[in-house]
Formats: C-alpha cells, sequence, structure tokens
C-alpha cells in the first residue's frame, strides 16, 4: 500500500508530524529544559507555526533582546570562519542575503523577508514549523519547493550547537544554499522522489540527506569545504569537521545510504564528494532509481503533483 502523500502545496497543513525528542520540554539535555521563560517563549512561537495555514502571509516574531544578542554571538563567530571553511555557492549565496535581504549580525531575519527572496531567486519559499519534522513529511514538503522553518531560537547559554533546527540553522545552515537555483532543483528532485516512497527507501533518502545536504564536505580548488547545513550552522561542529579528529569517506550514494549515524553530538565519519556538483549528480541518479508503481510530475502553474 503506498503511504498518502501531499498532492496540492494546500496539503502540506497535513504534513505536520514532529518528532519531540530533542524539544525543551522532553528532553533533559536540552539548556532551556529547566529554564521555564524560554520553555513559555518557545510555546508562543510553536504556536504560531501550529496554527499557519498555506498560503497566508507567514508569521512575523518581534524577538527580545537575549534572542537577539544570541543570534549575533552566533553570526559573528560564524562569519568570521565561512570564508575559509565554506564552499563558494554558500558564500554566494550568503553575500546576496546580506547586501538584499538584511542578513547582518544586527537583527533575526523575518522569514516573510526571506522567503520572499528565495521566491524571486529560486522559487522556494519557506513555512513555518513549530520543531524537528518526520522526514517524510519534510521530504514531501521540498517536492513543492517548500522549506519548513524554524522560527525559534537556541537557547543562549550554548550559542556553539543545537543538536534540535533552530532560525540560525535554517537561516544560516539552509537558506544560502536553497539561494542557489541548481541546489534548489536538486532539492525539489529528493521531495518529488519522497512522495509515497515506502518507509525503507524514505530511511535511506533521509540518511543520505543527512550526510549531505546537514553534513556534506565537498571539495573545492584541492581544498576541503563544508556545503552541509548542521555544519554551516554550529561553529563548534564546522571546525571540528574541517580539523584532522573525524574520518572522511569518498561520498558514494549507495554506501552512504546505509551508513549509522548519530544525532546528539558531532559526527564521527563526514562523506568528501569530489565536488558540489558531483553530490548533485550522484544523489539526482540515486533519487532516480527508488521504485514506486507510478511516477510523479510537478506541476508547477498548479503547484500540485501528478501522478501518472
Ligand atoms: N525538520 C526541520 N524543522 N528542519 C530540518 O532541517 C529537518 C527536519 N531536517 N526534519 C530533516 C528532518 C532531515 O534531517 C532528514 C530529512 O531527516
Ligand atoms: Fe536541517
Amino acid at each position: 500500500k503506498v503511504p498518502w502523500f501531499p498532492r496540492q502545496i494546500k496539503d502540506l497543513d497535513r504534513c505536520n508530524m514532529l518528532i519531540t525528542k530533542f524539544d525543551p520540554d522532553m528532553d533533559q539535555d536540552h539548556p532551556g529544559y529547566s529554564d521555564p521563560e524560554y520553555r513559555k517563549r518557545r510555546a508562543f512561537i510553536s504556536e504560531l507555526a501550529f496554527r499557519y495555514k498555506q498560503g497566508e502571509p507567514l508569521p512575523t516574531v518581534e524577538y527580545t533582546a537575549e534572542e537577539v544578542s544570541t543570534w549575533r554571538e552566533v553570526y559573528q563567530q560564524l562569519r568570521s570562519i565561512y570564508p575559509s571553511l565554506a564552499c563558494r555557492q554558500f558564500l554566494d549565496g550568503l553575500q546576496q542575503l546580506e547586501k538584499e535581504s538584511g542578513y547582518g549580525e544586527d537583527r533575526i531575519p523575518q522569514l516573510r523577508e526571506v522567503s520572499a527572496f528565495l521566491k524571486e531567486r529560486t522559487g522556494f519559499q519557506l513555512r513555518p514549523v513549530a520543531g524537528l519534522l518526520s522526514a517524510r513529511d519534510f521530504l514531501n514538503s521540498l517536492a513543492f519547493r517548500v522549506f519548513q522553518c524554524t522560527q525559534y531560537i537556541r537557547h543562549s547559554s550554548a550559542p556553539m550547537h543545537s543538536p534540535e533546527p533552530d532560525c540560525c540553522h535554517e537561516l544560516l545552515g539552509h537558506i544560502p544554499m536553497l539561494a542557489d537555483k541548481e541546489f534548489a532543483q536538486f532539492s525539489q528532485e529528493i521531495g518529488l522522489a519522497s512522495l509515497g516512497a515506502s518507509d525503507d527507501d524514505i530511511e535511506k533518502l533521509s540518511t543520505l540527506y543527512w550526510f549531505t545536504v546537514e553534513f556534506g564536505l565537498c571539495k573545492q580548488n584541492g581544498a576541503v569545504k563544508a556545503y552541509g547545513a548542521g555544519l554551516l550552522s554550529s561553529y563548534g561542529e564546522l571546525v571540528y569537521a574541517l580539523s584532522n579528529e573525524p574520518e572522511y569517506k569518498p561520498f558514494n550514494p549507495e554506501e552512504t545510504a546505509t551508513q549509522p549515524y548519530q544525532d546528539q553530538t558531532y559526527q564521527p565519519v563526514y562523506f568528501v564528494s569530489e565536488s558540489f556538483e558531483d553530490a548533485k549528480t550522484k544523489l539526482r541518479r540515486y533519487s532516480a532509481t527508488i521504485k514506486r508503481p507510478f511516477a510523479v510530475r510537478y506541476d508547477p502553474f498548479t503547484c500540485s503533483v501528478e501522478v501518472l
């Protein structure tokens, strides 16, 4: 039996299955677990996402001075090491965002303005989400060029790393890459491959996504650079990933798809592709091999999926 999947962009209102294992109400190791103020704030911002319906204007959040100061710290530290450790596509995207979409250390960009920026660039748009989404719902959204984005910020006591996604992860890690046309195209292809896929294939796709889009490294001009969002949003892990501590393996989808991973702390293993293009080509080829009893085609005029 084929699992349910969204056919129209409106159906994404039903793609909201959260994984709560890292959220501050459930996870005793979360730095916000024993901070009732932080939890209250998180509940407020979650509510905005729960109430959101596709097509509505994106909610804006008035960030507090403390939140902005966490952002500033994250931004300053990461910004200082990006030029030497981030891949070229990321640096290009970030530069455009700084020039045209108000990115900078002094304020947290609003999803609304960032979504408008992306829409013009690559047709991607954002929607708010209250936390870590199930892999299926997250990947299915990409089929519609929709990126589900958290809007809260990590706890001020741990600016260097967060095991759950937060706005630093989305805005600094993912968004600059989604401003790249080819990356956007390939993200949508992964999304389309995930529609109605078996649990087993979702598991493999999400493992591949993990080792590429989240934690991928690639060679550029003879040096290893980061393109994964999990690295580009964590000062601690970015420095570690490009030191000689972790193990590197060459990227190859068949092998990478079955590599076990943990999501509690820094990765012991990273996959390095010969180039950014090489990762894209190989992932594309892999997602085209996923077997389903039907084919899908995206119709950009109606923002819907045709099942063939
Ligand atoms: N949820 C959210 N909110 N942001 C992400 O970046 C994210 C997610 N990544 N759910 C997904 C899972 C990814 O790690 C893969 C597909 O499992
Ligand atoms: Fe992510």
